[in-house]
């Protein structure tokens, strides 16, 4: 069992002032894996005056330099991918074969974009070629907190820190406390990368512990969360009072446009798609809405994919998809399966309970729910499982009428063939991201949503202007 309790605060790993022992379950066992330490009040108001001292120096240290030094990450990085990938799969159960891949991969992919799109960045640039005398500057925010989650752990941190740094702001970054191991592991590259002290600290903690600290702390200028839309409601209402900039990452209901012109895999596709990290992903394409002439083909065709897919141990090696995070998931996973039955859905693969064989451990069965009608829990709710919804179209107009009407609008997903139908939907979709056929997007595209799945945008240029201001100087020499 790991025992790490210990903070990275200014430079160096500290005891905590205030820490209570936390125990992280490993959801393919239900053992304990690790020890940690939750801080309190007095370990928040370390990490942030480590923050706020570091600053001055961080902001004005040329971009050039910072993007070296987000480089030394991106090595650090490489050089801890196995362990960061079998820390995630101990503490969050993601098959280590997908760990290693997937949520290592990740993050590898997202600093390098940054450091693209850093070197491109306009930090200092005249507003136009016509008027040098106004200077157009983008600096740091100032103090970040980042707070992150546990479904996609690197991710997500890579995404905030990698964007902050660059841009010169210092920061603490808050990890689930579901998911603490890898952001250890994490503050040990930054340490080896030579981030200067203060610059990133790292403070284990919960929620409405140092979560609710850090939103309300009047020395931190931004907050970045990712996490559940309950949380970022909280997280708005703590920061109002200080007016700091909130940047918000929220949860989704995708929708999945699947046309009778659709190629023959689409249907494959998002059913592979949604189960992938075990459905624990906020863009998970969790309402597949089918056209009326190929619903029942698809269906046959989507109970048939589900059924195929097997559940096992995060350890073992193979293409398998792992247990949920915890226990609290997989009893609010199960309460929502029994709500799909409970309101009339017809259940055409998995259902209640585990799979078979597996009688410890998180574990859920792939689910498919055919005769979903919008109105049903299960098609508004964020499930956070493996579990797919399908309902049925008959018209267009009535597909985008349905994917629609959710209170998210993170990402929704379109299959069809038909180019200009492709071009009409993707404007209609009220969502921050559309993907069509299966086409991921570029590297360095925005990712984030509309309405009550968050605000700004992570990744790329997009993700660094979420961390900057924007100040407008005249006067400046010719
Ligand atoms: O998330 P929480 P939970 C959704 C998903 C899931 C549900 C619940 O639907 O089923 O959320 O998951 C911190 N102030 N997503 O309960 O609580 C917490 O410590 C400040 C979608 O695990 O939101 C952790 O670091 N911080 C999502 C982080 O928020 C607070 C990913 C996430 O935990 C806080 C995860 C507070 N008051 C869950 N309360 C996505 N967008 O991908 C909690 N936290």
């Amino acid at each position: 069992m790991i025992e790490n309790k210990q903070f990275y605060i200014n430079g160096a790993w500290v005891n905590p002032i205030a820490g209570k022992d936390h125990n992280v379950i490993d959801p393919s066992t239900e053992e304990p894996c690790a020890v940690i330490s939750l801080g309190g009040e007095a370990d928040t108001n370390a990490a942030v005056a480590a923050a706020k001292a570091a600053l001055p120096g961080w902001i004005a240290t040329p971009p050039a330099q910072r993007i070296e030094a987000l480089e030394r990450v991106y090595q650090a990085y490489k050089a801890r991918a196995e362990d960061l990938a079998q820390a995630m799969s101990v503490e969050m159960g993601a098959p280590i074969e997908m760990s290693r891949a997937s949520q290592v991969g990740a993050g590898l992919y997202h600093l390098k974009n940054f450091i693209t799109a850093a070197k491109e960045f306009p930090w200092e640039a005249p507003l136009s070629d016509q008027d040098s005398g106004t200077r157009i500057i983008h600096e740091a925010v100032g103090v970040c907190a980042l707070i992150t989650p546990w479904n996609w752990p690197m991710n997500q941190i890579t995404l905030k820190v990698g964007a902050a740094l660059v841009a010169g702001n210092t920061m603490v970054l808050k990890p689930s406390e579901e998911s603490p191991l890898d952001a250890v592991i994490f503050a040990e590259i930054m340490e080896a990368a030579d981030i200067p002290p203060g610059v990133f600290n790292l403070l284990n903690g919960d929620g409405a512990g140092v979560g609710a600290q850090l939103s309300a702390h009047p020395d931190v200028d931004m907050v970045s969360f990712t996490g559940s839309t309950r949380a970022g409601r909280l997280i708005s209402i703590a920061a109002a009072d200080t007016l700091k900039r909130v940047h918000l990452e929220l949860g989704g209901k995708g929708a999945n446009l699947v046309f009778a012109d659709a190629d023959d895999k689409a249907v494959k596709r998002g059913v592979l798609h949604m189960m992938n990290n075990t459905g624990q992903s906020c863009n998970a394409p969790s309402r597949m809405i089918v056209e009326a002439s190929r619903y029942d083909a698809a269906v046959e065709e989507a109970a048939a994919v589900a059924k195929s897919i097997t559940v096992g141990p995060a350890s073992e090696e193979g293409r398998h998809i792992g247990p949920v995070v915890n226990e609290v998931q997989w009893n609010k996973i199960q309460d929502l399966i029994q709500k799909g039955i409970d309101e009339g859905a017809r259940l055409v693969a998995g259902g209640l309970g585990r799979p078979e064989g597996l009688n410890k451990g998180f574990y859920v069965r792939p689910t498919v729910f055919a005769d979903v009608t919008n109105d049903m829990t299960i098609a508004r709710e964020e499930i956070f499982g493996p579990v797919l919804s399908i309902l049925k179209f008959e018209t267009e107009e009535e597909a985008v009428q349905i994917a629609n009407d959710t209170p998210y609008g993170l990402t929704n997903y379109v299959q069809s063939t038909d180019d200009a139908r492709r071009m009409r939907l993707a404007r209609q979709l009220r969502s921050g991201m559309v993907e069509m056929n299966g086409q991921s997007r570029g590297a360095g595209a925005p990712f984030g949503g509309m309405k009550a799945s968050g605000n700004g945008r992570e990744a790329g240029s997009w993700g660094i202007h979420d961390f900057v201001e924007v100040k407008a100087v005249s006067g400046w020499p010719a």
